[in-house]
C-alpha cells in the first residue's frame, strides 16, 4: 500500500472508532476487520461447514459457468471486473471454463488489500497461466471510476461472496448505483446475494462452535489494541450473533462481560463499559428477490436472470442498465 493512502486508513480508522464507541449504542464498522491477520481468519471461516455460503456459490457457479459464459460473452470479447477478489477460488471455476473454451475476455480484480491481489496473481500465474490478468488495488469506488472510462467493450462486472450484505439497504442502493454509473447499456452485473431462510442455518454460520467467527470479530479490537494503543483484553468481550427474520438482518456484536474501562491511548479516550454493554460491529443481510429486485429498481439496474443452488440457500443474479 502506497504510504499515503496507508496514512489516510489510519486517520480514517482512527476517527471512525472514536465516533463508534463513545455513541450510544456503540458501534464498530466491520470493514475494519480486513486487515491481514483479518483477511487469514475471513479465508478460514470460508472453510468452516456451517459458512454455507462460500459452497453455495461455488456450486452454483460450477453449475452454471456454460450459462454464464453465453450471458458473459461478446462479439469483441468482454472485460470481468471483479470487486474484493479475495483468493479467487470461486472465480477460478469461471475463469477456467473461459480458457477452455477459448472465450475471448481480461480478467480485473480489485481489492483494497495488495498482499491479496498479489497472492492471486502468483496462484494464477501457476494454475490458469492463460488468463489475461491485471490487478487493480484500491477502493471499489475509486477504482470504478477508472474501470468506468473502459468504454472500448462489453464489461462485467462481479461481486461474489454476498458481500453487498455488510451494507444496509440504503449503502447498498448508493453502492449499486455507483457500479450502475460505471456501466454502459449493454454492461451487466453479476452479483451474489445470500438468501433468506431456517434461521438457525443463519445463526450456525456466524457462531461456529470453533470460535473462528468469534475470533474474526474481535480483531477489530485488535486492530485498535495495536494501531491506537489501546488495552482491550479480548477475553473480556463475547461475541453475540441475532438473526431478524422479518427483516433477513443477521447482527454480529462483542459484549462486555463486565463493567470495565478501556484506554484508547492515540485518541487520548476512556471507553466505559457497563456489565453486559454491547458493541455492535457488522451486519450480515439476507435477501429474498423482491428486496433484490427493489434494490435494484432503486439503483436504476434491471434484474435479468438469477441461478440458484439445490437448497436455494444462495442466489446469483445478473442486472442489466
Ligand atoms: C464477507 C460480508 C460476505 O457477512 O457473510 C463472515 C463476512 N462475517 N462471517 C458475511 C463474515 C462473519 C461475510 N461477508
Amino acid at each position: 500500500m502506497k504510504k499515503d493512502t496507508q496514512t489516510k486508513h489510519n486517520s480514517e480508522f482512527a476517527s471512525e472508532v472514536q465516533e463508534g464507541l463513545t455513541a450510544f449504542p456503540k458501534y464498530l464498522s466491520s470493514k475494519f476487520i480486513y486487515d491481514k491477520k483479518g483477511d487469514k481468519l475471513f479465508q478460514d471461516i470460508m472453510n468452516l461447514p456451517d459458512y454455507y455460503l462460500t459452497n453455495c456459490e461455488f456450486d452454483i457457479l460450477e453449475k452454471h459457468k456454460a450459462a454464464l459464459s453465453d450471458y458473459f460473452n461478446a462479439e469483441s470479447g468482454f472485460d470481468l471486473i471483479e470487486l474484493g477478489a479475495g483468493d479467487g477460488k470461486k472465480t477460478k471455476i469461471l475463469l477456467k471454463y473461459l480458457i477452455d473454451n477459448k472465450i475471448d475476455f481480461k480478467y480485473l480484480p480489485i481489492d483494497i488489500s495488495q498482499n491479496i491481489l498479489d497472492n492471486l496473481e502468483d496462484s494464477l500465474a501457476r494454475e490458469l497461466p492463460k488468463v489475461n490478468v491485471e490487478t487493480l488495488q484500491g477502493s471499489y469506488f475509486d477504482v470504478l471510476k477508472e474501470v468506468s472510462q473502459y468504454k472500448l467493450r462489453k464489461k462485467v462486472i462481479m461481486v461474489l461472496g454476498s458481500n453487498i450484505g455488510n451494507l444496509n439497504h440504503d449503502s447498498a442502493i448508493e453502492f449499486l448505483k455507483n457500479i450502475q454509473i460505471a456501466m454502459n447499456p449493454g454492461d451487466m452485473l453479476f452479483m451474489g446475494f445470500d438468501q433468506k431462510k431456517n434461521p438457525q442455518t443463519i445463526l450456525d454460520a456466524y457462531n461456529d462452535q470453533t470460535g473462528v467467527t468469534e475470533a474474526f470479530n474481535k480483531n477489530l479490537l485488535e486492530r485498535i489494541n495495536r494501531e491506537l494503543e489501546a488495552d482491550f483484553n479480548l477475553n473480556k468481550f463475547k461475541h453475540w450473533e441475532t438473526y431478524n427474520p422479518e427483516t433477513g438482518t443477521a447482527k454480529s456484536f462483542l459484549i462486555s462481560t463486565e463493567e470495565q474501562t478501556v484506554a484508547i491511548n492515540a485518541l487520548n479516550l476512556n471507553i466505559s463499559f457497563k456489565s453486559w454493554e454491547s458493541i455492535h460491529t457488522e451486519i450480515s443481510q439476507k435477501y429474498d428477490d423482491e428486496v433484490v429486485d427493489w434494490l435494484a429498481d432503486q439503483a436504476g439496474l434491471k434484474l435479468i436472470e438469477y441461478f440458484t443452488d439445490d437448497q436455494h440457500f444462495y442466489k446469483n443474479y445478473i442486472f442489466e442498465k
